[in-house]
Order: structure tokens, then C-alpha cells, then sequence
């Protein structure tokens, strides 16, 4: 059978369901079809359409966060295809990740975190509403060769700064880079703050390559 059309897996989110998001998710894995494609081209266009669809006044947040729900779900059930994809790789370097303090937003971050994990990082993943100092004290004790920051909102953007500043002067005596992401940041931002940037979960894998090299 041949992995279902990605307009399904979108509308799955627009509708909340997350059963069926589920469902599709397996399917696709089954399928054979490539786990991040689904993601890319199916589920996260479904996000999208929702957060348009809360702005247009059409659906309020019980809609927003249902089709964040199903959202979360197909991502579980996609896991082990993802996990699968790249079995065996050498540590490549210790990255942490969170959404920073004040923000909830965590889907696309988990993301990364997946995708980094699935390229051969080793990925600890604060969560969110993290805040500034637990950044700093997990890349000391995590040794982390990357400190990664997503953030969703214009209002908590700012703090993605602090982090860089905190990671810089705590001096840990050893390189540690500062990435940024999240749809209100791009590379100006990152350059202003002394970080790097990627747009999304494949450009975070290929600018960690490139910042652990
Ligand atoms: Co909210 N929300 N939300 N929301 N929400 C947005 C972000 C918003 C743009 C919607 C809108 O107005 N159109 C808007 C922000 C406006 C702004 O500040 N510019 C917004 C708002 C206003 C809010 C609330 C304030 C609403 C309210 O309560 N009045 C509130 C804030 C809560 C808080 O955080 N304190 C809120 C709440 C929520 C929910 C909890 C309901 C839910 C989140 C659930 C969850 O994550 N667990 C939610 C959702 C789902 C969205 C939208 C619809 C979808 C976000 C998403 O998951 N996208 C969003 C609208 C939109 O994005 N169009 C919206 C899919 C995901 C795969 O993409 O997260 O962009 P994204 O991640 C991408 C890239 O950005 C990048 O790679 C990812 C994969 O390609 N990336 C990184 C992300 N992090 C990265 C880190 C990196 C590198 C790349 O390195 C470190």
C-alpha cells in the first residue's frame, strides 16, 4: 500500500483528531514512506492551517490546542521510523535543547530534537518554559557542544539573547555554539545576539554538522 496523501495527514490536525493522526502516521511508517516528508509536507502544514485558522476568528483555542494534540501524536507514532532512519551513526556532539522560559510552544523544537537525535547527536531536551539559568547549567553538566533555543513568540524571543550572554559568560572553558530557532527569528536576529540560526528542523541537523566540525 502506498503511503496515504499528505492532504490527509493535514486535515487530521485541522480537524484535532488525533486518532486518525495516529493511524495515518503508522500507516505512513509502514508504507515505507520518509518520516520527515509526513511531517514536513503533511502534519506541519495542518498546524499551520489551524494557527490561520485562529487568527481568521474560525477557531478558538480548545481548536488550537486539539490540532496541536494530534499534532504531538503523529509525531510519537512517526518516532520509530525516524529513530530507524539513521541506526549505528558515530556521536557527531552533545547538543541541549529547549523552548525558552515564557513559551509553550514545544512542537517544533521536539522536532529538532528528534531530527538531531536521529542524525547522531546526543540530545538532552529540557522541554519548555525553560528557563535561562537551566540552560546554562545543563550545557555544564551536560558538556554540551550546543545550546539550542527555539522559540515561537515575538514576546519571548528576547530571552534567547540572555541565553547566549549567560552561556558566554559563564565560561565554561570549552566551545560551546549557541543556536536559534523558531518562526520569529532568523539569521540577522542570530548574528545580532552572537548565535547561529536554522529556519528548520533539516537546516538545525546541517548548521550542527557544521558547528561541531
Ligand atoms: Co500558539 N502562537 N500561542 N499555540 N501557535 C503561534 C506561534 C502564533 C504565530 C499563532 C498566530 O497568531 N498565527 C502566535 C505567535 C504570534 C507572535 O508572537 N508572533 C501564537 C500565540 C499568540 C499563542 C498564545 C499567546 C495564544 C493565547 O493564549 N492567546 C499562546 C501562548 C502560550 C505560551 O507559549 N505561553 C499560544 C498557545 C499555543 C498552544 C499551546 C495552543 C499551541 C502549542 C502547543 C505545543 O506546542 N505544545 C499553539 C500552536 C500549535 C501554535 C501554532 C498554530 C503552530 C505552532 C507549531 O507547532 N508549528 C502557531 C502558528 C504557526 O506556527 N503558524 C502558533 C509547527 C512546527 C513544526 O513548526 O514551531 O514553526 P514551528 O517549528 C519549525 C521552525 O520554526 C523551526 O523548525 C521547526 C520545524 O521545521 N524551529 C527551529 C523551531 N524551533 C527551532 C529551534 C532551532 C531550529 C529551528 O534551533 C534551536
Amino acid at each position: 500500500m502506498p503511503p496515504p496523501p499528505c492532504t490527509e495527514l493535514a486535515q487530521a490536525v485541522v480537524e484535532g483528531n488525533v486518532a486518525a493522526a495516529r493511524r495515518l502516521a503508522r500507516e505512513w511508517g509502514e508504507a515505507g514512506g520518509e518520516p520527515l516528508r509526513a511531517i514536513e509536507e503533511g502534519f506541519a502544514p495542518g498546524i499551520r492551517r489551524v494557527g490561520e485558522l485562529w487568527e481568521e476568528g474560525e477557531y478558538f483555542l480548545p481548536e488550537l490546542i486539539q490540532g496541536a494534540e494530534a499534532m504531538k501524536a503523529a509525531m510519537e507514532a512517526l518516532g520509530p521510523w525516524m529513530a530507524a532512519a539513521h541506526v549505528g551513526q558515530p556521536r557527531k556532539g552533545c547538543v541541549v535543547i529547549g523552548t525558552i522560559q515564557g513559551d509553550l510552544h514545544d512542537i517544533g523544537k521536539s522536532l529538532v530534537a528528534t531530527m538531531l537525535t536521529a542524525h547522531g547527536f546526543e540530545v538532552h531536551d529540557l522541554g519548555s518554559d525553560v528557563p535561562v539559568a537551566a540552560f546554562v547549567d545543563a550545557a555544564r553538566t551536560r558538556r554540551a557542544d550546543i545550546v539550542a533555543v527555539s522559540a515561537l513568540l515575538t514576546t519571548t524571543m528576547g530571552l534567547q539573547r540572555e541565553v547566549a550572554d549567560a552561556v558566554r559568560a559563564a565560561g565554561l572553558g570549552w566551545p560551546v555554539r549557541i543556536l536559534v530557532g523558531g518562526a520569529p527569528t532568523g539569521p540577522a536576529w542570530a548574528a545580532e545576539i552572537g548565535a547561529h540560526h536554522a529556519e528548520n528542523a533539516l537546516r538545525a541537523v546541517a548548521m550542527a554538522e557544521s558547528l561541531v566540525s
